[in-house]
């Protein structure tokens, strides 16, 4: 058994829901698990005697022009690491979690070791900007163990920032109990779809990088050929945007803005084709989301989707902004139901043998048991 200390954005994104259920995984496993956040972690929804969580606060002093959010993370990762005996400190993302761990350790009292995990925007977004280059740079090197969640991410990290340090591979994972095919005919009535109709979906945070409005006018296409929704899941810095979008071309009826929602699988399993056009995106978790629960997907070939989604076997993979070919590729996949089934089964055996929750808990694991034998 070890003690284990989680520090991740404990809001609605893939690299909160891995840690969450990576800690899960871990406390099932017999290991004592300490979220150290600024907020309980949105996934973290039932009680569990060995997970403890330890709550961030910062005050607000008027002297402070900004309220030092990342020291008193450091401070309270030094306190849990020395009053908990933490064996290792397990950061979700090198800014600024890796750095808050370096300085925490530094003050602590015990050796804990450091894995720091890439999940992507830390690199490709906030390693191009040079005031916190050095900086990402400098959690990766002084981490004990670096992970990144596709080997496109280990790639960049150690073209963007020159570094030399191994950094090791370990996919995301799905929860299998959680993410599969659940039948609910009356879910597409409620929502006024007709039986005939496809259902196309796209989920994420609606930033910029995601190329929502992609999402839209591959739908247009699509809609004009084919009875069909699109199902919008999430809300971000480009909502009114794409809201706008959607009216200019009339499609208000069609597309459902369905906010944040929390029962993805349950809207997943009626939908018919998932896409995730972005034009950065280091896994893509949604991918696999879909994938558990027999979506096919098209998605775009950036980053580390090509390591989930593989091309006419799973889903169709396809250049970004290349409208075009992703409605003529959607519209094969739906029309064609032989190809559907294919992709859709496809997708649940890539999952099993390359993505399982099982195999990727081994996986930390190991690195675990590494990383404190000084390997
Ligand atoms: O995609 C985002 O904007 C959210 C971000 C996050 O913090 O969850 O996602 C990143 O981490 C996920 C979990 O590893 C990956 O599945 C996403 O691909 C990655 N996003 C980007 O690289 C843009």
């Amino acid at each position: 058994m070890k003690k284990i200390g989680i520090t991740c954005y404990p809001t609605v994104g893939g690299s909160g829901v891995i840690a969450t259920e990576l800690g899960k995984l871990l406390a099932k496993n017999g290991h004592q698990i300490h979220f150290i956040t600024s907020s309980v972690p949105f996934r973290l929804n039932n009680v569990y005697s060995n997970i403890y969580f330890h709550e961030v606060e910062v005050n607000h002093y008027p002297v402070f022009q900004y309220p030092p959010y990342d020291l008193a993370l450091a401070n309270k990762m030094a306190e849990v690491i020395d009053t908990h005996e933490l064996d290792i400190l397990h950061v979700h993302y090198a800014m600024p979690h890796a750095i808050c761990a370096i300085l925490a350790k530094e003050m602590a009292e015990r050796d804990v070791k450091i894995v720091t995990t890439l999940h992507g925007t830390d690199i490709t977004v906030l390693g191009i900007d040079k005031s916190l280059k050095k900086m990402i740079k400098h959690g990766i090197e002084k981490s004990d163990t670096v992970t990144a969640v596709s080997g496109s991410l280990v790639a960049q990290t150690k073209e963007m920032l020159e570094i030399e340090k191994p950094i090791d591979v370990v996919y995301n994972f799905v929860d299998e109990s959680e993410y599969y095919y659940k039948n609910n005919p009356d879910l597409k009535q409620q929502y006024h779809i007709k039986k005939h109709e496809k259902v196309l979906i796209h989920i994420s945070n609606f930033r910029k990088v995601k190329r929502v409005q992609d999402v839209i006018r591959v739908f247009e296409k699509v809609n004009k050929q084919l009875p069909s929704k699109l199902l919008l899941i999430g809300d971000g810095p480009e909502y009114s945007e794409i809201f706008q979008l959607v009216r200019e071309l009339g499609l208000e009826n069609e597309v459902l803005f369905l906010g944040k929602q929390k029962n993805i699988a349950e809207l997943l399993s009626i939908a018919d084709l998932k896409l995730l056009l972005s034009e950065k995106e280091s896994f893509g978790l949604v991918l696999l989301e879909a994938m558990a629960c027999g979506v096919p997907c098209i998605a775009t070939n950036v980053g580390g989707i090509p390591e989930v989604i593989e091309d006419n076997y799973n889903g169709f993979i396809i250049e970004v902004g290349d409208i075009d070919s992703m409605a003529r590729k959607s519209l094969e996949v739906l029309t064609n139901k032989q190809l559907w089934s294919e992709f859709s089964s496809n997708g649940l055996k890539h999952l099993q043998q390359n993505f399982s929750a099982e195999m990727i808990l081994n996986q930390y694991e190991t690195i675990y048991d590494k990383t404190i034998a000084g390997d």
